[in-house]
């Protein structure tokens, strides 16, 4: 075997050995680079005769050729069995079941205030939502609540700096919104002419200081109120029975006015129900409160009492949950426990 046909050999075993691009190309320039083997043959060739630097330069070239290819085979080799590597550890399992999209849901007090806003929005009421933090002005003396009212006391009430109040109801909302009304009809009322009806309610938090299973310090109420020129208590008793109606979708229920009072209406009544069929049937629960919208009250609105008269009702979103789902703990609204708020959705 000649010198080259040897070199040859020792050069590709040697590329065979190797295990990494970077070892390769340390291996090659032992043959091809500088000062490798075949270079410097190629170099020696300067000494020959002509004849003989053809005929060895042709040698040599074919050794060379020879060596280049073993180098190509080898690193196409090395970089195939790099890519399997890389293939195999980002293989997908396409059997494998998919992950479940977690998707949310609305809270049960809201799909309920969703409801009442739907079903009074049928019967052309707007929806007001204002500021919860609330002026006493709007939060008691606009609505007729005397200065020693326990209602205003710091035992019931959450006082904030100054002359601001948590709202304890959602009636300030009302009386801002029908003083709006009165401002955007003034000319109209100036003249003496008829303005259109207020018909709106107003759903949202409310604060009071009182927890236990059936009270949170915050709760949502959603009050209505209805005043044009001739509306009567027969109004509040057919538009409040169709709620009942849609709400609890059945016809199998029977409404009470029970005489009560409330400083903002007179004469003022409780509203209860009681079904005649299902699980609550055969007891009065009481779901408002309501009454003919006290004169002071429509006064402080900016309107004539001698002309203007209307009702006004409020209920607890919380509450007419429970009734519907059979939720027996307040509470649970407001833990914020997914296995409970979860089956809602
Ligand atoms: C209850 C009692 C009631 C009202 C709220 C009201 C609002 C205005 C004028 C007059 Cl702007 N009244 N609201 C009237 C009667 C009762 O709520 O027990 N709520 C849960």
């Amino acid at each position: 075997m000649s010198d080259l046909d040897t070199l040859v050999r020792d050069a590709k075993a040697l590329f065979e050995s190797c295990q990494t691009p970077a070892e390769l190309e340390n291996a090659k320039a032992q043959f091809l680079g500088k000062a490798g083997h075949i270079t410097v043959l190629m170099k020696g060739l300067g000494a020959l005769s002509i004849e003989e630097k053809k005929a060895q330069g042709a040698l040599i070239n074919k050794s060379k050729v020879a060596i280049e290819e073993a180098l190509n085979a080898k690193r196409q080799a090395l970089a195939d069995a790099e890519l399997n590597v890389q293939l195999k550890a980002e293989a997908i399992d396409v059997s494998l079941p998919a992950r479940a999209q977690a998707s949310g849901g609305l809270h049960p007090v809201s799909l309920t205030l969703e409801r009442i806003e739907a079903i009074f929005g049928s019967m052309g009421f707007d929806v007001a939502q204002g500021p919860e933090i609330e002026t006493d002005w709007f939060n008691f003396t606009a609505l007729n609540t005397p200065p020693d009212h326990p209602a205003r006391s710091m035992h019931d009430t959450f006082y904030v700096e100054g002359d601001y109040v948590l709202r304890t109801h959602t009636s300030p909302m009302q009386i801002r919104y029908a003083v709006e009304h009165v401002r955007k009809h003034k000319a109209a009322l100036d003249a003496n002419e008829a303005i259109p009806e207020i018909r709106v309610i107003a759903p949202g938090r409310t604060y009071r200081v009182d927890s236990d299973a059936t009270h949170s310090p915050m709760f949502h109420q959603c009050e209505g109120l209805w005043i044009g020129e001739a509306v009567s208590f027969k109004d509040l008793k057919v538009v409040f029975t169709d709620f009942c109606y849609s709400f609890f979708e059945t016809r199998d229920l029977e409404l009470r006015f029970r005489p009560s009072f409330f400083p903002f209406t007179e004469p003022s009544a409780e509203i209860d129900i009681k079904f005649s069929s299902g699980p609550l049937s055969g007891r009065w629960l009481e779901v408002a409160g309501s009454g003919q919208v006290h004169p002071k009250v429509v006064s402080n609105m900016g309107l004539d009492p001698e002309k203007y008269i209307g009702f006004a009702f409020g209920m607890g979103p919380d509450r007419l949950t429970m009734l519907r789902y059979g939720v027996n703990d307040l509470r649970l609204f407001f833990d914020g426990d997914l296995r409970f708020l979860s089956q809602f959705k």
